[in-house]
């Protein structure tokens, strides 16, 4: 294998990490990683063939298998607390990275991408760290016990894939834990952002990961790098973030060979407001609920239900605010929203903007393009967007647009708000606003998600589950969860 053990991002070229080395690209087998905010070409990216992935997940084996299994947790966890402290020492170009290729505004990046990377492995050391075992102590007839204790081994060779919204944050939630628990990874970032998965196999070889337990494959899903890493018959488990649509394909694709599958996918989050509810509290929390990231955030909300009384208030409130969101250079410590993250997304949002029109909805603000400066002209830009006059049967209220957008509809009853907030195939996250303490706890467990959050929005402990059930996926992730999905028990029965 050619390449070397450093410059994963050089001389204009994203390179793929196998076995330790950063491959020697080829310009026969690349594309262009553009950044959303200008349109420019950052980088070339090689992208993986066939070949490259076999050799990836032969990597990962064997490394499984020459002791990366095997090694002390207080090493592994050791590992991870220096993996942390070597992006705090990289930040800004883990900041910089990760802005050229999202667009995403320097403050986010700065404040939430970057930061959660490096808590994601500091938890997960603890957590992994701190975990015991179960046991039982089992009651035989004749006054005879058995003693029932498992034992948690790594899952094996996992193949992660994630997408393009929070790169960096949602890659480490998965390759954390999944390093922690003693498994072999082979990453498959997202073609739109490949960059901060390449610099972060510089890190892993620079605290010391042996080569091959961490490989990152560039490329594409269908007849690409995705499906040639979670359709390889070395893959033991395969831990996806993504649309509920391509969990689907690849739920398929491992299913012949039976492997254990982590979803986390879309959302159509709703969120309920009350009348009793402090209005600029709930407009603040509403604000980042529903824009945060240029609504590209599973999580954000595209449903607000507000009960009847205070519906005006909390329309034109939040119509002022959306129209207060600085767009602009994402490097400019002034702006809030950066663009989407591409044209091909931007055309799948502004097809969202045509539906809600022929709905009869009326638009409190957005629903075009902005006019930006020269420089911005070729970037992927797009209006915050509100619109009243729909309702759950409008396919702008049903599916995930996956943009800076809202629809408002009013209700007038906490059950008619639960009736409607629970109509959707989704089941990712609500959030729920109210002064009533009362009512906040009794209609968050009345919704059918995997996250409810009361007067707040997007706010983690990263000991605590996450997911989604319905379309937004399968299992859980998070703490204990995390290590149940990245290992598999055996459990010893001894007759005493
Ligand atoms: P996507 O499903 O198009 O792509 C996700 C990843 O899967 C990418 O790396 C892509 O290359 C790869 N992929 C695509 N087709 C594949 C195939 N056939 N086989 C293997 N891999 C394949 O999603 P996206 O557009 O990158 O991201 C946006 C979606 O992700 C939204 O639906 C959003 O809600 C969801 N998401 C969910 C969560 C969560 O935690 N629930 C978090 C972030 C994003
Ligand atoms: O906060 C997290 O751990 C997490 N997985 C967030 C997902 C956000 C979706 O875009």
């Amino acid at each position: 294998m050619s390449g070397t053990n450093e410059g994963g991002l050089m001389d204009g070229w994203i390179r793929n990490h196998v076995d330790g080395r950063f491959v020697d690209p080829d310009d026969t087998h690349a594309f262009d990683d553009i950044d959303p905010a200008t349109g420019q070409v950052v980088a070339r990216v090689h992208e993986a063939d066939r070949a490259l992935v076999d050799r990836a997940v032969t990597a990962a084996r064997r490394a499984l298998h020459e002791g990366w299994a095997a090694t002390p947790v207080r090493e592994r966890t050791a590992l991870l607390r220096r993996a942390a402290d070597r992006i705090e020492e990289r930040f800004d170009e883990f900041v910089a990275a990760e802005i050229a290729d999202t667009g995403k505004p320097l403050v986010q990046a700065r404040e939430l991408d970057v930061p959660r990377a490096i808590a994601n492995f500091r938890t997960f050391a603890d957590v992994v760290a701190a975990a015991g075992q179960e046991s039982f102590l089992t009651d035989l007839a004749g006054g005879r016990q058995a003693l029932n204790y498992a034992v948690r081994k790594p899952l094996g060779v996992v193949a992660v894939i994630v997408p393009w919204n929070l790169p960096l944050l949602l890659l480490t939630w998965k390759v954390a834990p999944a390093l922690a628990c003693g498994n072999a990874l082979v990453v498959k970032p997202s073609e739109e952002t490949p960059a901060t998965a390449t610099l972060l196999a510089e890190v892993l070889a620079e605290v010391g990961l042996p080569p091959g337990v961490y490989n990152v494959v560039h490329g594409f899903g269908g007849g690409s790098a995705g499906e040639y890493v979670t359709s390889h018959p070395g893959i033991d488990g395969v831990t996806f973030t993504g649309s509920s649509a391509t969990g689907s394909h690849v739920m398929a694709t491992v299913a012949p060979r039976v492997r254990p599958v982590s979803f986390e996918l879309g959302g159509k989050n709703a969120a309920i407001v009350f009348d009793d509810v402090d209005l600029d509290e709930a407009l603040t929390g509403l604000t980042k609920s529903v824009f945060t990231n240029t609504g590209q955030v599973c999580l954000c909300t595209e449903r607000v239900y507000v009960q009847r009384s205070v519906f005006a208030d909390i329309a034109d409130g939040l119509a002022e605010r959306a129209k207060g969101l600085k767009l602009g250079n994402p490097l400019d410590e002034q702006t809030a929203t950066g663009p989407l993250v591409s044209h091909k997304h931007r055309e799948k949002v502004l097809s969202y903007f045509d539906l809600a029109e022929q709905a009869g909805a009326k638009v409190l603000t957005g629903g075009g393009i902005p006019r930006l400066g020269d420089d911005l002209a070729g970037g992927s830009w797009i209006e915050p967007t509100l619109w009243t006059g729909l309702t759950n049967r409008d396919r702008v209220v049903r599916e995930e647009i996956f943009g800076p957008v809202a629809a408002l509809i009013p209700f007038d009853t906490e059950a008619e708000a639960i009736a409607l907030a629970n109509d959707t195939d989704y089941g990712l996250a609500a959030s729920v606003w109210t002064n009533d303490l009362r009512r906040g706890h009794r209609v968050a467990q009345a919704m059918n998600v995997g996250m409810a959050w009361v007067n707040t929005w997007f706010l983690r402990d990263l000991r605590s589950p996450f997911g989604g059930c319905g379309l937004s996926g399968i299992g859980r992730e998070g703490g204990e969860s995390s290590l149940h999905f990245y290992t598999e028990p055996t459990n010893v029965c001894v007759q005493l």
